[in-house]
C-alpha cells in the first residue's frame, strides 16, 4: 500500500486529493493546523476513527513553519509521495501579511524538502509542489505555458516563485523526484468563501434569499482561466506517476472575466443582470427574474457594487493557460466546464442559503459572515 502525505489537507485541494488517493487504495496522512475551532469541515466525511479496523486516513497536527514537527511527521510516515498543498493561499491577504506568507509558502517548502533529504528519503519520496499561474503575473506571453517567463505581482506570487525554484533545485542537485504543477485558478463548492468565485456564488445565493442586500467586489475586469478542483487534483497525482519528474501547466485554455462569472451565477438563479457605469461607479441591476429561486429580489434592485477596498496594490489582469504539454504527455484534459462548475457552486450555496432563510423565518438567530 502506497503512503501519501498531504500538507494543506483541510483546504479545498487537499480534501479532494485525499478522497482521490483513498479511492486509489493509498494510506493517506494529512497535516492539519491547530486552531481554536474545528477546521476539518472539508475532510470530516472521510475521517476515520483510529479505533476502527484498518484505518487508512490519518491526521497529524503540524505547521509549515515548524521544522522539527515536519521532520518528525516525515520520519514517522515515511511517505512514497508528498503533496505540498499547504499555503497562505490568498493573494490579497499576502499584501497584508507578506512575511508570514513568505515563511509558509516559500521557506515552508524548503523545510519539507530539506527534511526529506535530512532523513535520507530523497530517493524514495516523490514531491509535488503546488505552484501557480500567479507566477506569470504581468504576463509576458498569451497563452502562458511551461516556458513563459515569470513576473510575480504579489508577496504570495514571489513566495511561490521561491518554492517553484527550490523544488527545481532539489531535483537538479540531489536527483529528487520533485515537480511543479503550475495550476491556474480552480474552484468548487469547497472553495474558500473569500476567493472571488465562491464569494460571488455564495453572495448571490444569500441575496436571492434575503440574507444579504448587496455583493461588493473589486476589479470586475480581471480575466481568469477557471477550472474545477476535482479535475486538477487528478493531475497532481498523474504528475507523480511518471518515470522522470517534470513541471506542467494545468489549465482549461479558456478565460472569462469576474463580471462574466457574476452573470453566469445570477443566470443559474434565474436572474438576468445589467451592468451599468464604470470603475468604482459600476453596479449590476436586476432586469429580469425567472423561476422561483430569487424570491427576495425584484426587477430594478441593485445587487452588485464595486468597493475599492478589494482592489490590490498590484493586480494580475489576465491569465490564460496552455495545457498542451499535460494533454500530450499525460493524456490529461479537464472534464468540467466553467459553466458546469459555476452551476454546481451556485446550487450548493443556494441550498445552504435556503436552509438559513428557513431557520431565520422560524425565529432562529442566523448570522451570515460576509467579507
Ligand atoms: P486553501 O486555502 O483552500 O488551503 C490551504 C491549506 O493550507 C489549508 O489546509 C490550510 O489550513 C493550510 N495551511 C495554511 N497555512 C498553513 C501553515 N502555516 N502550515 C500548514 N498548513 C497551512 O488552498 P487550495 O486548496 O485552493 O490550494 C492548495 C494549494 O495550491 C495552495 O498552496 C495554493 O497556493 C495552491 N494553488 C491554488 C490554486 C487554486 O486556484 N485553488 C491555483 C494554484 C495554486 P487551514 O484549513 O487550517 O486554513
Ligand atoms: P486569485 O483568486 O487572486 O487569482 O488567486 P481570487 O479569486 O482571490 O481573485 C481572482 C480575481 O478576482 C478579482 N476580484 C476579487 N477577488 C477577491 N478575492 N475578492 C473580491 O471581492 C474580488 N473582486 C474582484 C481579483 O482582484 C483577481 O483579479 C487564486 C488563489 O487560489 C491562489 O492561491 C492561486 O495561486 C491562484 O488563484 C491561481
Amino acid at each position: 500500500m502506497k503512503k501519501a502525505l498531504i500538507t494543506g489537507v483541510t483546504g479545498q485541494d487537499g480534501s479532494y486529493l485525499a478522497e482521490f488517493l483513498l479511492e486509489k487504495g493509498y494510506e493517506v496522512h494529512g497535516i492539519k493546523r491547530r486552531a481554536s475551532s474545528f477546521n476539518t469541515e472539508r475532510v470530516d466525511h472521510i475521517y476515520q476513527d483510529r479505533h476502527e479496523e484498518n484505518p487508512n486516513f490519518f491526521l497529524h497536527y503540524g505547521d509549515l513553519t515548524d521544522t522539527s514537527n515536519l521532520t518528525r511527521i516525515l520520519k514517522e510516515v515515511q511517505p512514497d509521495e508528498v503533496y505540498n498543498l499547504g499555503a497562505q493561499s490568498h493573494v490579497a491577504v499576502s499584501f497584508e501579511a507578506p512575511e508570514y506568507t513568505a515563511d509558509v509558502d516559500a521557506i515552508g517548502t524548503l523545510r519539507l524538502l530539506e527534511a526529506i533529504r535530512f532523513l535520507g528519503l530523497e530517493k524514495k519520496t516523490k514531491f509535488y509542489q503546488a505552484s501557480t499561474s500567479e507566477l506569470y503575473g504581468e504576463v509576458q506571453e498569451i497563452p502562458q505555458k511551461e516556458t513563459t517567463p515569470f513576473h510575480p505581482r504579489s508577496p504570495y506570487a514571489v513566495a511561490k516563485m521561491y518554492a517553484y525554484w527550490i523544488a527545481v533545485n532539489y531535483r537538479e542537485s540531489y536527483g529528487m523526484y520533485a515537480c511543479n504543477g503550475i495550476l491556474f485558478n480552480h474552484e468548487s463548492p469547497r472553495r474558500g468563501e473569500t476567493f472571488v468565485t465562491r464569494k460571488i456564488t455564495r453572495g448571490l445565493a444569500n441575496i436571492s434569499q434575503g440574507l444579504e442586500k448587496c455583493l461588493y467586489l473589486g476589479n470586475m475586469d480581471a480575466l481568469r482561466d477557471w477550472g474545477h478542483a476535482k479535475d486538477y487534483v487528478r493531475m497532481q497525482w498523474m504528475m507523480l506517476q511518471q518515470d522522470t519528474p517534470e513541471d506542467f501547466v494545468i489549465a482549461t485554455g479558456k478565460q472569462i472575466s469576474v463580471r462574466e462569472f457574476v452573470s453566469l451565477s445570477a443566470k443559474e438563479l434565474g436572474v438576468t443582470l445589467e451592468f451599468i457605469g464604470e470603475g468604482v461607479d459600476e453596479v449590476a441591476t436586476v432586469v429580469a427574474i425567472e423561476g422561483d429561486n430569487a424570491q427576495a429580489l425584484s426587477v430594478g434592485d441593485v445587487i452588485v457594487r464595486v468597493d475599492p477596498r478589494y482592489f490590490r496594490p498590484a493586480e494580475v489582469e489576465t491569465l490564460l493557460g496552455d495545457p498542451t504539454k499535460a494533454k500530450e504527455k499525460l493524456g490529461w484534459e479537464p472534464e468540467i466546464t466553467v459553466e458546469e462548475m459555476c452551476a454546481e457552486m451556485v446550487q450548493h450555496d443556494l441550498a445552504k442559503a435556503k436552509q438559513h432563510a428557513l431557520l431565520k423565518s422560524h425565529g432562529y438567530d442566523v448570522s451570515v459572515s460576509v467579507e
